[in-house]
């Protein structure tokens, strides 16, 4: 599925985060020590190989909401976006601190010439966001910036499966 909303293309697929080779950006849903983990961290890392951890241990700790950036070391990617998201029921506000962490991650991608940048459903595995909300936030946040972004053309959402996929479909249908 595919929007275009003031010149940006906003597109949802059914994927692996680590396999896009033709976005310049990718973006983790980190831990606040930015070390490897499950979900996709572990992908992640796994992928980049451990150059990427080493370049990661000076900016930790992250607080939810933060995003610094990387290379991505043996990714096909240009750089690595790491986004600590909340913890659900933990970290509050929950909302306010997700729509940060895709705030924060577009305006790196904004100050680091970035054209596509691909997400995964930040916080909605091992932290515990119930997808629906979390969509809700992620298109939201999204939508809200497309006018402000100049280098970024492409933001892709990267759904690990056929209903996390459903639902952001189904959410970007009503917002847009
Ligand atoms: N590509 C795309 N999406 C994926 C992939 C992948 N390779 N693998 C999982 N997902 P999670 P969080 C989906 O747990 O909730 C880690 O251990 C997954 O199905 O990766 O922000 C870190 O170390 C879910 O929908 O991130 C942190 O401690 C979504 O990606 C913690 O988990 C996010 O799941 C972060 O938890």
């Amino acid at each position: 599925m595919k929007r275009e909303v003031d010149g940006t293309i906003i597109e949802l697929v059914k994927g692996d985060i680590t396999s896009q080779p033709d976005c310049e950006a990718i973006v983790n849903a980190a831990n606040a020590q930015l070390r490897t983990g499950g979900g996709v961290a572990g992908a992640i890392h796994r992928a980049a190989g451990p150059g990427l951890e080493k370049e990661c241990r000076p900016m930790a700790p992250i607080s939810p909401g933060e995003a610094v950036i990387t290379s991505g070391h043996d990714l096909p990617n240009d750089h690595v976006i790491h986004c600590l998201g909340p913890i659900y029921g933990r970290d509050e506000p929950s909302d306010g601190l997700l729509a940060n962490c895709y705030r924060n991650a577009l305006r790196l991608a904004e100050d680091n010439d970035i054209p596509c940048i691909a997400f995964p459903a930040i916080s909605t595995g091992a932290f515990g966001y119930p997808l629906e909300e979390a969509a809700e936030v992620a298109l939201s946040t999204v939508l809200n910036e497309v006018k402000d972004l100049r280098s970024v053309k492409r933001v892709r959402f990267v759904l690990h499966s056929q209903r996390d996929l459903d639902v952001h479909g189904v959410t970007l249908d009503r917002l847009s």
